[in-house]
């Protein structure tokens, strides 16, 4: 009974003290200036742009540029956390700055970050951008990778897929990594990258082996991703694509019959 009654005021008492606390703090200093986060390739043509919370900030100002241009104008004003960009031109480079006001300031800019209209999106193993996050290939697959660059090079977007296999004891087993589109034997904008080697050049449909000479089943990381030349060669014109490839498993024979 006592509990039930003393329940509604601690409540109350409690949501005062915060509210008082953003008050104080509000007006004690000033917004903090942060980049936004942004992400471009989950839906097709949307740029997802979003932001933390400034208590000191009573509303947030997000301006927009092309990258080819630079010039920036105001696309949000509100107390949003995240806007979405549905304004955006297919196969576009975008940059995005965030401002904060207060009272009669505005505070800002953040430093810039690159966004992307994109009609292509990301695959469906997405995110596998790390080791930790590799997708465990179970069977022959579609994916993409996409890398972009603004004009000058300030900003890199650039998807690195990360894969492992699993070889059983005293066996290599082959993969190929191939774009459907070109001839077997081409070279191809794919780089590979097993772990804790250098990165090697992917050509179309050739077979990349993982051999294991030892008594245990051994797990092989990799990743996939464009290179960076293919990307963009030119400083001042920026750049960037997708590119769809397939991994397949070809076959395995036992360790040292290979060639
Ligand atoms: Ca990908």
């Amino acid at each position: 009974m006592r509990i039930s009654t003393l329940l509604p005021v601690l409540i109350l008492v409690t949501s005062c003290t915060a509210g008082l606390n953003d008050y104080m703090s509000r007006s004690g200093s000033d917004p903090t200036i942060v980049a936004p986060r942004v992400s471009s390739f989950t839906e097709a043509n949307t740029v997802i742009i979003q932001w933390d919370e400034d208590e000191c900030a009573d509303e947030y100002a997000l301006y927009r540029a092309l990258d080819s241009d630079r010039n920036y104008s105001l696309i949000y004003q509100g107390t949003d956390l995240s806007f979405r960009d549905e304004s955006v031109l297919a196969e576009t480079r975008y940059l995005y700055v965030l401002y904060k006001i207060r009272g009669n300031s505005e505070f800002g800019p953040s430093p810039s970050v690159m966004g992307v209209g994109s009609s292509t999106i990301q695959d469906a193993y997405e995110p596998n951008d790390s080791y930790e996050d590799a997708t465990l290939f179970t069977y022959d697959l579609y994916a993409n990778v996409y890398g972009y660059k603004s004009i000058g090079f300030d900003h890199t977007i650039i998807d690195r897929d990360y894969y492992c296999v699993t070889v059983k004891p005293h066996m290599t087993a082959s993969y190929t990594v191939g774009i459907t589109s070109a001839p077997s034997g081409d070279n191809t904008d794919l780089k590979l990258q097993r772990r804790y080697y250098d990165s090697e050049d992917i050509t179309n449909y050739d077979e990349i082996a993982f051999d294991n000479p030892t008594s245990d089943t051994v797990t092989f990381y990799f990743a996939i991703y464009l290179d960076e030349n293919a990307i963009a060669s030119d400083i001042t014109n920026g750049g960037g694509s997708f590119l769809g490839y397939e991994l397949e498993y070809i076959g395995e024979v036992p360790s040292g019959t290979g060639d």
